[in-house]
């Protein structure tokens, strides 16, 4: 019976290997998969980090399940097969045991220090800081500019120069949640009354999907958001769209959709060059120019914005904003204006 408890690190073994490791090797390809790619200055010391303690861990792992199986399949000829024998140097190999783990561990911390040093600072001035703040369940993404007119928010949605650093200050409205966009960077935590910082830098323009990392409540689960790089040319051309105000000339006085917008959404929602300044939801101004609603949790096409709009609670249960029972005749005239957002 004993004997079966000993063998507990070698199946632990064997079940790494036929079970976690297919899975790590498919869950590769999936979007939050961290230390097997990275594509950026930020991410790759911590990425070599993961595969080195991984490697080591297993390794370590079979070298002590092949010593217990030599020690189990061995014919002990003593009486009492568990007392350690001073004469026979039992005490020796805990000696030895324990020099090599401690050796072993301080190398670890020594290099561990160095990566932490390395990722601290982006080798050159960031190119751009943007603030993100964390809401139960999105992110405000905000870019300031001294001069207030320049000043951009967005949601949900970073959008970087490929090939520069970029700071990124985090902020929290109202619980701790963390910031996390695995193939950039490690995670850092928003904390209430904090500004953290960290720093993301990607190599090569693309999305890349990231996610908040700390336990925040019940839409936890869908509080995701993308960053978006691109060349810097593209990248200063999406800035000068997002500096404009919606909707040029449009005029909201007769709109029976701008009507039904200021009555039930303008308190939470702001679209600026209109009279909606409300803070507690995502700013709508360019609301089409993004690719997904909702943190990530839908694409952004009419049909699900229109979903969203009266069904925001089944989608994501919890969410802070309200179910709206509106009327065949205001929906429509509420998604002809929303389509306007561009
Ligand atoms: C009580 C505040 C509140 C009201 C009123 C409200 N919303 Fe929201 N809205 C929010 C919050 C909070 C979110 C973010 C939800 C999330 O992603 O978890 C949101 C998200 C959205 C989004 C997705 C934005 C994005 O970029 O992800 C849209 C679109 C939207 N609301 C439209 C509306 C419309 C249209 C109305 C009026 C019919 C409305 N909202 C009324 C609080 C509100
Ligand atoms: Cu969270």
């Amino acid at each position: 019976m004993k004997h079966n408890l000993y063998m507990m690190p070698f199946l632990a073994v064997l079940i790494t290997l036929i079970v976690v490791l297919p899975n790590a090797v498919q869950a590769s390809e999936a979007p939050l998969n961290y230390f097997l790619h990275s594509y950026g200055p930020a991410a790759r010391p911590t990425m070599y980090l993961g595969w080195v303690l991984a490697g080591l861990s297993v390794v370590i792992c079979i070298i002590i399940s092949l010593l217990l199986l030599t020690a189990l399949i061995r014919k002990r000829s003593r009486s009492d097969p568990y007392s350690i024998d001073r004469e026979g140097g039992g005490l020796l190999w805990i000696y030895i045991g324990t020099g090599i783990s401690t050796i072993i561990l301080f190398g670890l911390v020594i290099y561990a220090s160095m990566i932490l040093n390395q990722v601290a600072k982006p080798p050159q001035t960031p190119a751009l800081t943007v603030t993100v703040t964390g809401y139960d369940w999105w992110w405000k993404v905000e870019y300031e500019h001294d001069d207030p007119a320049q000043h951009i928010i967005t949601a949900n949605e970073l959008h970087i120069p490929v090939g520069l650093p970029v700071l990124i200050k985090l902020k929290s409205a109202d619980v701790i949640h963390a910031f996390w966009v695995p193939k950039l960077a490690g995670k850092t935590q928003m904390i209430p009354g904090l500004v953290n910082q960290q720093w993301i830098q990607a190599d090569v323009s693309g999305v890349y999907t990231g996610q908040c990392v700390q336990f925040c409540g019940a839409g936890h689960a869908h509080m995701g958001f993308e960053v978006i790089a691109k060349s810097p040319q593209e990248f200063e051309d999406w800035q000068d769209a997002q500096r404009k105000t919606a909707m040029p000339g449009f005029e909201t006085s007769e709109d029976p959709g701008y009507k039904v917008f200021m009555d039930q959404c303008a308190g939470c929602h702001a679209i600026r060059g209109t009279e909606a300044a409300g803070t507690h939801g995502p700013d709508l101004t360019h609301l089409n120019s993004r690719r997904k609603i909702a943190a990530g949790l839908l694409t952004n096409t009419p049909g699900h914005l229109k979903k969203w709009i009266m069904n925001a609670q089944e989608l994501k249960p919890g969410s802070r904003m309200p179910n709206f029972a509106l009327s065949d005749h205001e929906i429509a005239a509420l998604m002809l204006f929303l389509s306007n957002l561009d």
